[in-house]
Order: structure tokens, then C-alpha cells, then sequence
């Protein structure tokens, strides 16, 4: 069974482990191995003393091939920042931005094998076969594609920096998608979303991480016109991020903070039934929406736009349910089934 995410970092990445680690136990609904294929995104990245740095790919990496920061949710576990603070006294690197010492090993890894004329599809393929992350890692294209943030004022930083340093508390202007003329999907991705039998998409921020995916020329193009069902989950809880800063960006695009909106903002495939109950096309990506029991009441309000939507409890809590398995397997479960794929 061929199951495409498109994410981004943390969020992203932890739902598509629990994923993986659901379906192991409980097998998949077709009773074939699960064949996860996450579309990332790169509009993250940046060059940090001469080195590529790929949060999100990393991110992902790392959380899939368990060596993660659990509590920060990026960055390696057990980190120590010699080098960084090396480079600190040389004048170099950024104070609010750390690189850790085994999180640079991942960095001059990449550098150098872009530096050698590899594509950074076969970059990702190449460390990801170190961590065996029980994914395929798929950059959303092989062309950088910088998000930089103009903030009201006028001036513009590259999305770390609004993100980290600023912690996107300067109001946001609006996004830019640096290199997109230049870019198109990488390898592999249009097909992922082709052959896939279910797309997912992740709680992953749906403005700066899987709204970057989009605007990608051919993935807005590829995602609405596969035969796979497409599922989205809620990112907004109760009218809050459930992590990060997503409020911040869906305001920056005139989007309200709520389960509601980001499914509307996606939009549905099928129009609801249309004058003389004909299924008129919808302009958007999603058959199907999960929002969180806080938003239940904003079931029927999806539904009247053409989208499945189910309210089940979306926290991704590790302490086990009352059937043993975690929240993210009821969630798992619940999107699977918003797919019309049988549990
Ligand atoms: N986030 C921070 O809040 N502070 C940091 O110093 C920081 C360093 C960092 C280094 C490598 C990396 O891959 C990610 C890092 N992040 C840091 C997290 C990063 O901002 C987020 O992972 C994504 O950009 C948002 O998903």
C-alpha cells in the first residue's frame, strides 16, 4: 500500500512515525507492506558558514531514524555545540541559530556531495540510508527554493530568521518562494503523488511548509489531479497551533487560525452537491479533513463544502489508549478511513 505525505518539520515528521509505526503493528488495511514516500520541503534551508543546512529534510530524518532531539523535536539527541561555539569566537555563524556538532556532520556530508555534482534528491537518499528511516525522503525539488519573509516595514529575512531569531513575533508581510521560477519537483515526486493509494497531509504548517510544496510548478497540479484519495489533518487545535508559529503565518496570508479555515483554505476537491444535486468540481486538494474533538462543531460546516471531515482526538499523545494503541494510531485510522481505506 502506497501512502504519499507531503511535510514539512516537526509536526511532519512525527506524525509519519507514528504512521510507520502503526501500520507495522497493525499491518495495512490491503494486508501489503506500507510503502511511505514523504515529499519534504526545502523552502527552509540556508547556507550557514559555507555549509547547506536542510531543517526539514533533517528533521524528518532524524525523527524517522530515531536520533531526534525529542523534546525539541529537531536537532540530534545527546548534542553538544563545540564547533559552534568555535565559529562564535571566529565571528562566524549566527548567535540565534545553533548548529550542534553532530547535527554539522550531517551538514558537511550534504555540502560535500553537492559540492561533488550530486543532486540533493540522491543527497537525502544517500544520509537517509545511514538512519533506515522506513520512508523514502523525497526534497520537493532538487533547485533551491528559499522562503524569505517580507515583514511589514518593508525589509526581508530569510525565514530562520523570522522563525527563530524574531520567533515570528514582527508581523509578517507576506512569503516569497526564492528560485521557484527556477524550480521544478525533484525526482520521484510527481510520481509518488501519481501511483499513491492514499496522499496525506500531515499537521505540518500548511503556509510556509506544505503551502511551499505547493507552489512547486506541477505538485499543486500532480496532487489535485490523482486518483488517490487526499486527507488532510488539522494543524489548529482549538484555535491554536498545535506546535510553532503557524498562527503567525496563516494571519501573514489572511487565513483565520482555525480547523475550519485551514480546510477551506485547502479547499475540496468535489464542490458539495452542486444546484440540481449534480457534484460540480471543486478547485481544491482535499477529499478528506480531521480536525481535533475540540473542533467538532465545525464538522458539518466542512462537510457543506465538500470535504469528509471526522473530529477525533488529534494530540498526538505517546501514553497508550484505552485499546493500547496511541492516539496516533486512532488518528491513523481515522484519516485512512476519511480515505474510504477500510481499517
Ligand atoms: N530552531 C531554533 O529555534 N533554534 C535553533 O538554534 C535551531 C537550529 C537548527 C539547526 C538545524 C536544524 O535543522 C534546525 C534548527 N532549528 C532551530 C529548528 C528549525 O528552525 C525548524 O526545524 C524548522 O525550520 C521549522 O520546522
Amino acid at each position: 500500500m502506497r501512502i504519499t505525505l507531503l511535510a514539512g518539520g516537526v509536526g511532519g515528521a512525527r506524525f509519519t512515525r507514528g504512521l510507520r509505526d502503526h501500520l507495522a503493528v497493525h499491518g495495512t488495511p490491503d494486508g501489503e507492506p506500507a510503502e511511505l514516500t514523504v515529499v519534504v520541503n526545502t523552502g527552509d534551508d540556508l547556507w550557514l558558514d559555507g555549509l547547506r543546512v536542510c531543517p526539514d529534510l533533517d528533521t524528518v530524518m532524524y525523527t524517522l531514524g530515531g536520533a531526534v532531539h525529542e523534546g525539541q523535536g529537531w536537532g540530534r539527541a545527546d548534542e553538544t555545540r563545540r564547533v559552534s561555539a568555535e565559529l562564535h569566537a571566529y565571528g562566524l555563524g549566527w548567535d540565534w541559530f545553533t548548529l550542534g556538532d553532530l547535527d554539522i556532520a550531517t551538514h558537511v556530508a550534504r555540502t560535500e556531495l553537492l559540492r561533488r555534482g550530486i543532486p540533493l534528491g540522491a543527497v537525502t537518499e544517500r544520509l537517509c540510508a545511514r538512519w533506515e528511516p522506513g520512508a523514502r525522503l523525497l526534497p520537493m525539488s532538487d533547485q533551491p527554493v528559499e522562503t524569505h519573509v517580507e515583514l511589514v516595514g518593508g525589509r526581508v529575512v530569510h525565514f530562520e530568521e523570522w522563525w527563530v531569531r524574531h520567533r515570528a513575533a514582527v508581523p509578517a508581510r507576506r512569503f516569497l518562494q526564492v528560485g521557484v521560477e527556477d524550480a521544478v519537483p525533484g525526482p520521484g515526486v510527481l510520481e509518488a503523488l501519481h501511483d499513491a493509494d492514499v496522499v496525506l497531509l500531515p499537521p505540518s504548517n500548511p503556509v510556509v511548509s506544505i503551502g511551499t510544496i505547493l507552489g512547486v510548478p506541477g505538485i499543486r497540479d500532480a496532487l489535485a489531479a490523482t486518483a488517490a484519495p487526499v486527507v488532510g489533518v488539522s494543524p489548529i487545535v482549538g484555535g491554536s497551533p498545535v506546535r510553532g508559529m503557524a498562527d503567525a503565518c496563516l494571519t501573514a496570508i489572511g487565513v483565520e487560525t482555525s480547523a475550519a479555515a485551514v480546510g477551506a483554505h485547502y479547499g475540496a476537491r468535489r464542490a458539495a452537491e452542486g444546484g440540481e444535486g449534480l457534484d460540480v468540481a471543486g478547485s481544491g486538494l482535499l477529499d478528506g479533513w480531521l480536525v481535533d474533538v475540540a473542533d467538532a462543531g465545525a464538522v458539518p460546516a466542512l462537510e457543506r463544502l465538500g470535504l469528509r471531515a471526522r473530529a477525533v482526538p488529534l494530540l498526538m499523545g505517546d501514553d497508550a489508549g484505552p485499546d493500547g494503541r496511541t492516539a496516533t494510531g486512532a488518528i491513523v485510522d481515522a484519516a485512512l478511513g476519511l480515505a474510504g481505506v477500510p481499517a
